[in-house]
């Protein structure tokens, strides 16, 4: 492979020139600010390709056990940092940079993020590949090329407008397209059983295919040589001959059928908790998991390769039930093109899968239905009947002809239409099931899918998610870690226990002193980033009370905007001494699910609750309120560092895990929050006193509900929350309009499905703990250091070091 440029200013500058005059076709005089960070990006580029390709190789070569992670979704925010933190090129490519008159962070600005994920889930595979990338183990990351990723979120009038992402309009200079390495990808038609030399075997004759073209993206660890792959495939119509399958012949129709096909890779569903079962959706999970499986055959595996010993080879981990389609296309694969006997193949795609679950909520849990699933994918509707026949078989063995599990426990459901429940088939599929936290996995275990438990003991784990410190503390938090650095070296950054050393500088009053001007200078920062984006005005001295997180109900951004009117109504009608509120800015990033009615006029709620507050002279200096549009990684990265108190307040046993609530923690921000998720470990870490629980645990809201749950009288009975929600009812926030708002006062009071009301006080009661937690700066910073301390354990290394140990069962390599 071609060798690296030399790692000194003068070997950067050169590179970028190259890359500036051949590459782009500009001298530095007349380049653009696109041109000058498209050259950037191919000199780190150069500087990571021989490593790269020398991975590529050994990926071949070694016969070591591979992860493929198979994710419909990465969201990996901007590459540029990362790439130069990684390469350890930051400091040269500045200087170099600088030596050219330019300022690498107008470069840096130049960049489109990729958002090819909703949310957590999206964010958590990015995580995921840094570390592996970081711990040399061998992985690929397969996924999607959307053409559009997560949209754009603008606001007019105060209410959620989309733009599509056109994040690839200027090119990505970070990938590599090899339309030589496509796969076709099959759909419909029928399925035909025939005699194969006496064996009576099914074969599956399509309708139409796709081509699916590989982008390859680097994913380099950090500072170690190591260069793993991500892996994104793109639809690209066929040749004409195959368009000819697919219609009659005439040229219209071709192309109609040209761009029918080239759908598929269009655009990311921006839905993250209610799948609506579109068949385009089923078409991206099917395009995408059936190429990466070929691809594992093809690059990964020798042509003579035995295939009982695959499993000592590979290990599929399906994030969430997207890809769970690569079950029957495995057996699909091992049964009708490798003429493997059923029961060997089924033995060694049970060693080959495991599922992570991200979810508890039922109506996010996937289902496909038979209709649907039986016309796009013939052969594969029958290999899933085979496997649940199979496995309903061994239910009945296990225990007994009870007709009512049976049909509770089968992976065809019934009701309202015959449909495919796939993490059912999941379950049966994989050699591990695990949630994301303890409480999750728990829940998962005892409420979800008990009968699978009681079936598949030791099938049900935890592994609970981390976030990688490179891009969330060691990248977005320069300061910070320039100052854990000076304390305790720098190898934090891949070893994040290391952070517990930190615990005795808690009680350092000078380093208590500069931990505190660090998040000055972080608030400061943010509040430049927000001037020029948003035109928005953060006050020194404010505490930032940060809420950033997908638009979700059970997530209760609501039960947020009730506490900001409470404080509002207490201070503008006199009942609250405004010298008992600290002065604070509320910072809300959410994005809300186009078809998501409730959660758009949350939205549109908290930016009219913002307009009022914002313009009302009486909490001028005290209270504000600011909601800048289109959140995403790159605004993560600015806002986590500057937070002091991160609001985490889902009902308890509905979110996961949360992983936002880890990053806030490691930044030294305090956490508000119920007891679910993530929260619950982070609260046994860092101990009671540094931490702001309150609300119902999960067994209360059980017992609430099971004896029946009235929100009105907890309207009735506190005074407080009846002057918050009759203000909003009464039209405060909608210049007296009273229908504007009516069903979410109306959908709190008469359903509530995620008992805001019921935790309203408790959340109240807390917020007042905090305003006197934040009266005392030093103690305030002496808890946040100790959030920081003893967070270490949320690096996603751990979480990779824990899926190897207990799923995977690889080891690094090379
Ligand atoms: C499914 C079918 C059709 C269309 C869309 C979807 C879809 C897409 C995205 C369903 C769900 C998602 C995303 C879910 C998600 O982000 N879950 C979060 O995962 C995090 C990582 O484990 C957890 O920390 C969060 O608690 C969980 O909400």
């Amino acid at each position: 492979p071609v060798a690296a440029p030399p790692s000194t200013v003068d070997g950067f500058v050169r590179e970028f020139l190259l890359n500036l005059n051949s590459g782009r076709g500009v001298t530095l005089s007349n380049a653009s600010a696109t041109d000058k960070y498209f050259a950037l990006a191919h000199t780190v580029r150069d500087y990571l390709m021989a490593r790269w390709l020398e991975d590529l190789r050994r990926q071949r070569e070694v016969q070591d056990k591979g992860v493929a992670y198979l994710s419909a979704e990465y969201l990996l925010g901007r590459q540029l940092d990362n790439n130069l933190l990684a390469s350890g090129l930051s400091e040269i490519a500045e200087e170099a940079l600088a030596a050219c008159g330019i300022d690498l962070d107008v470069l840096r600005q130049q960049e489109v993020e990729p958002g090819l994920g909703n949310g957590g889930l999206g964010r958590l595979a990015a995580c995921f590949i840094d570390s592996l990338a970081t711990m040399g183990v061998p992985n690929v990351g397969y996924g999607i090329r959307y053409e559009y990723g997560i949209f754009r979120q603008t606001f007019v009038d105060g209410q959620q407008a989309e733009q599509p992402d056109a994040w690839l309009s200027l090119g990505s200079p970070w990938e590599f397209a090899h339309p030589e390495g496509a796969q076709t990808i099959a759909f419909g038609g029928h399925t035909e059983t025939y005699d194969d030399e006496g064996v009576p075997r099914s074969r599956w004759i399509p309708a139409w295919n796709v081509q699916a073209v590989p982008y390859n993206y680097m994913v380099p660890g950090y500072q170690n040589g190591r260069v793993n792959t991500l892996r994104l495939w793109s639809a690209v119509a066929t040749n004409s001959f195959d368009l000819r399958v697919f219609n009659s012949g005439d040229y219209e129709e071709a192309v109609r059928a040209q761009t029918y096909a080239e759908n598929i890779s269009k655009v990311l569903y921006p839905e993250d908790s209610t799948p609506q079962g579109k068949e385009l959706r089923l078409q991206q999970q099917y395009f995408f998991v059936a190429a990466s499986i070929r691809d594992v055959f093809d690059v990964m595996l020798p042509a003579d390769f035995e295939l009982t010993n695959l499993p000592e080879r590979i290990i599929f981990q399906l994030n969430d039930t997207h890809p769970v389609i690569a079950v029957p296309e495995f057996m699909r694969v091992l049964v009708d093109e490798k003429k493997m006997d059923w029961d060997a193949a089924w033995a060694v795609t049970q060693q080959c899968f495991a599922y992570t679950c991200h979810t508890l909520l039922p109506e996010a849990l996937e289902v496909w239905p038979v209709e649907l699933l039986g016309r796009l994918l013939p052969r594969h509707l029958e290999i899933i009947y085979r496997i649940n026949e199979d496995f309903l078989v061994a239910v009945r063995e296990k225990f007994g002809d009870d007709e009512m599990r049976i049909r509770d426990m089968s992976i065809i459901g019934e009701h309202p239409v015959r449909s495919v429940r796939m993490a059912y088939l999941a379950t049966v599929a994989g050699a591990k099931v695990n949630g994301v936290a303890e409480l999750h996995s728990q829940l998962l275990r005892d409420k979800v899918l008990p009968d699978f438990n009681e079936f598949y003991p030791g099938k049900f784990i935890n592994v609970t998610n981390g976030v990688t410190p490179r891009r969330f503390v060691r990248l977005s938090n320069p300061s910070l870690s320039g100052l854990i650095t000076d304390a305790l070296g720098t190898g934090w950054v891949t070893d994040l226990e290391r952070l517990r050393e930190l615990e005795a500088y808690a009680e350092d009053p000078e380093f208590r002193t500069q931990f505190a001007e660090v998040k000055a200078a972080n608030k400061r920062l943010l509040s430049d980033v927000l001037r020029e984006r948003d035109g928005f005005e953060v006050s020194d001295g404010h505490m930032l009370d940060v809420m950033v997180k997908r638009l979700h109900e059970y997530k209760r951004q609501m039960l947020k905007v009730l506490h900001i009117v409470t404080t509002y109504e207490g201070i503008i009608s006199g009942r609250v001494a405004v010298g008992d509120v600290q002065p604070r800015t509320f910072i809300f990033g959410a994005k809300a699910a186009p078809g998501y009615v409730m959660a758009k006029r949350i939205i549109h709620l908290i930016n009219a609750v913002g307009s009022v507050v914002n313009n009302d002279p009486r909490v001028e200096g005290k209270l504000k309120v600011l909601f800048p549009p289109n959140y995403n990684v790159t605004l993560a990265e600015r806002v986590i560092p500057a937070a002091d108190l991160s609001e985490q307040i889902s009902l308890a046993g509905k979110e996961a895990s949360g992983t936002g609530n880890m990053k806030f923690a490691l930044n030294g921000a305090l956490t508000i929050g119920t007891d679910d998720g993530a929260n619950v470990e982070i609260r046994e870490l860092v101990g009671d006193d540094n931490f702001f629980l309150f609300g119902m645990s999960e067994p209360e809201v059980e017992s609430l509900w099971a004896k029946g749950y009235k929100p009105s009288s907890f309207y009735n009975a506190d005074s407080g929350l009846r002057r918050s929600l009759d203000l909003i009812a009464a039209g405060a926030f909608s210049g007296g309009d009273r229908s504007m708002f009516e069903p979410i006062v109306s959908n709190l009071l008469y359903d509530d499905r995620f008992m805001v009301l019921a935790d309203y006080s408790a959340y109240i009661g807390a917020q007042a703990k905090v305003d006197a937690a934040y009266a005392d700066q030093d103690a305030w910073t002496r808890s946040a250091i100790l959030n920081v301390a003893r967070c270490g354990y949320f690096s996603s290394d751990r979480s990779m070091r824990d899926y190897i140990e207990r799923i995977w069962h690889t080891a690094p390599s090379f």
